[in-house]
């Protein structure tokens, strides 16, 4: 009599588990997310926007990543990485897909929800705690759009020496320069926060120079 109803019990947990698991499956296969395209939702705009995002702009954001299938959070810039917002430049692949193409136009101060297909994120391999397959879901609040260093131009402005490479020294003055220009000079801790950032995903082979070819490695499809 016992022993039966504990079978009972456990046979009820594991329709429980069964259930919920058909339940998210269910949602899953039911919702109708388009597998190739970013879904964008404009979540907060404030009323003057400023420059709007452009391919090759430099961008300072914040963004929380989630997934889908069941809300759960898998990144956040917030507390990852020491927390402070993060530093790329827009559309040339130094985030994933599905984020260079939702921030395209947005402000300084605005939020966006973007919802990702797997393709455009982290595809049939997924990546640590995002599963293979998965759609994901990003939550943006941009805080700055700069105009980028990414033209030739600027790499011949920004090559004081002209040795074809670029080192810290020469990088910092050209961002100075920018800031100075745009009525918002910032302190050393702000510039060696940025530099930090551009040299880690530019400087691939890590002597401390961005060369012409690393540099021009985000140029390719804007010729
Ligand atoms: C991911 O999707 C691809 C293509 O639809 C499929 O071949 C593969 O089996 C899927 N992987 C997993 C783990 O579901
Ligand atoms: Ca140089
Ligand atoms: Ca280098």
């Amino acid at each position: 009599m016992q022993s039966g109803t504990m079978w009972k019990l456990v046979r009820c947990s594991v329709l429980v588990v069964l259930f919920s698991r058909l339940g998210s499956c269910w949602s899953w296969s039911g919702a109708d997310e388009p597998r190739d395209q970013v879904q964008i939702e404009v979540l907060f705009r404030p009323e003057e926007c400023g420059r709007r995002a452009q391919r090759g702009d430099l961008i300072n954001a914040h963004y929380d990543g989630f997934l889908a299938k069941d809300g759960s959070q898998f990144y956040c810039s917030r507390s990852d990485k020491q927390g402070h917002p993060q530093w790329f430049v827009l559309g040339v692949g130094q985030i994933i897909k599905g984020l260079d193409i939702g921030i395209m136009e947005m402000c300084a101060g605005e939020r966006r929800k973007l919802t990702v297909p797997s393709a455009l994120a982290f595809g049939e391999a997924g990546k640590g705690p995002v599963p293979p397959n998965a759609t994901v879901v990003f939550e943006v609040e941009v805080l700055s759009v700069s105009k980028g260093p990414r033209t030739m131009e600027a790499f011949g402005r920004m090559d004081l020496d002209k040795d074809r490479s670029l080192n810290k020294a020469e990088v910092k003055e050209y961002l100075k320069l920018e800031y100075e220009k745009g009525g918002k000079p910032r302190d050393e801790p702000f510039y060696e926060k940025i530099l930090a950032d551009i040299f880690r995903k530019s400087d691939h082979d890590q002597d401390g120079l961005i060369s012409a070819k690393e540099y021009n490695i985000y140029e390719r499809d804007e010729l």
